[in-house]
């Protein structure tokens, strides 16, 4: 591994607009299961990609909107770890720096990550499903879910589900400096759930990126990756800052 980071030092020091792009694996080590790992406990029965879909949501309004508390209430007690931190940082040793997540858990920014562009929303953040308005508050009543104060439409969690277009502004925007960047560090994710997966091959495509990927296990994105750092999100990052920082 020492040749590895050597590697991805070399290339970040000599980098000036870099891209970072995550997914469920940086928030492993937080306490927060990927996608690829069975749902645990309660939800040990079900597939993410069964509830995590408007025709879940329409045949069972009321099991996916408790999943979604019940994920919430997870994620609101659990914290960002190393990877999430190091990831802040770096935000402020680049000219320029990008965060890209696929995550909907909030922790980069509650790790002090800034303009965190989230290709699926946010758990934290809810819409009308009728008007499609976000929606900060609504009467209360034990309706389950709750019902928008304005059209009575149905309550949802604004995240993207699967089968659903991801917002044309975080998209183009991830689209775009994918297309402008010197490197893109992959950490966390399988890279099978598009669009989300094909910005590494656009990076290396379109602006002949290096591509560094991070993450214990071979992904999809493992044969594009110029330099691949097998290791933990919350292990390898904060020490490729460390080094970093004595390059700067
Ligand atoms: C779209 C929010 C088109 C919800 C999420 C058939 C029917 C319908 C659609 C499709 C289809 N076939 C393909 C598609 C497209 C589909 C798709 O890609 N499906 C996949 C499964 C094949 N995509 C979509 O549907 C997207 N929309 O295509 O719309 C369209 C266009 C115009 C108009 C209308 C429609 C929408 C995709 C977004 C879905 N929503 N989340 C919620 O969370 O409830 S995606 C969800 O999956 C999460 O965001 C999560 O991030 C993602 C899973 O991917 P990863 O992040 O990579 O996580 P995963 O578990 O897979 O991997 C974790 C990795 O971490 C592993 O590699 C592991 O080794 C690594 N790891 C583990 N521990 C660590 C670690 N790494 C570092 N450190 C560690 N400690």
């Amino acid at each position: 591994m020492k040749k590895e980071l050597e590697q991805a030092i070399t290339i970040l020091s000599n980098s000036r607009k870099v891209v970072v792009s995550t997914g469920a694996g940086v928030s492993r080590e937080s306490g927060i299961p990927t996608f690829r790992e069975t749902q645990k406990g309660l939800w040990a029965n079900f597939d993410p990609e069964e509830l995590a879909t408007l025709e879940g949501f329409l045949k069972n309004p009321a099991m996916v909107w408790n999943w979604y508390q019940d994920r919430i209430k997870q994620i609101k007690e659990v914290k960002p770890n190393p990877g999430h931190y190091a990831i802040a940082e770096m935000q402020d040793i680049f000219e320029e720096f990008y965060l890209i997540t696929q995550n909907i858990d909030n922790l980069h920014q509650k790790a002090g990550s800034k303009n965190v562009c989230e290709l699926h929303g946010n758990i934290l953040q809810f819409k009308c499903l009728e008007e499609n308005t976000i929606v900060e508050n609504w009467p209360d009543t034990d309706q389950v879910p709750p019902r928008c104060g304005n059209c009575n439409g149905m309550i949802r969690p604004n995240v993207v589900w699967f089968g659903e277009a991801l917002p044309e502004k975080e998209l183009s925007f991830a689209f775009h400096i994918a297309a402008n960047c010197d490197v893109m560090i992959v950490a966390g994710t399988s890279g099978l759930v598009q669009p989300a997966a094909s910005l590494p091959l656009i990076a290396k495509r379109s602006s002949n990126a290096s591509i560094i990927e991070v993450n214990p296990q071979k992904s999809a994105i493992t044969p594009v990756a110029d330099v691949f750092l097998q290791s933990t999100s919350g292990n390898i990052l904060p020490e490729l800052l460390e080094k970093l920082k004595h390059k700067f």
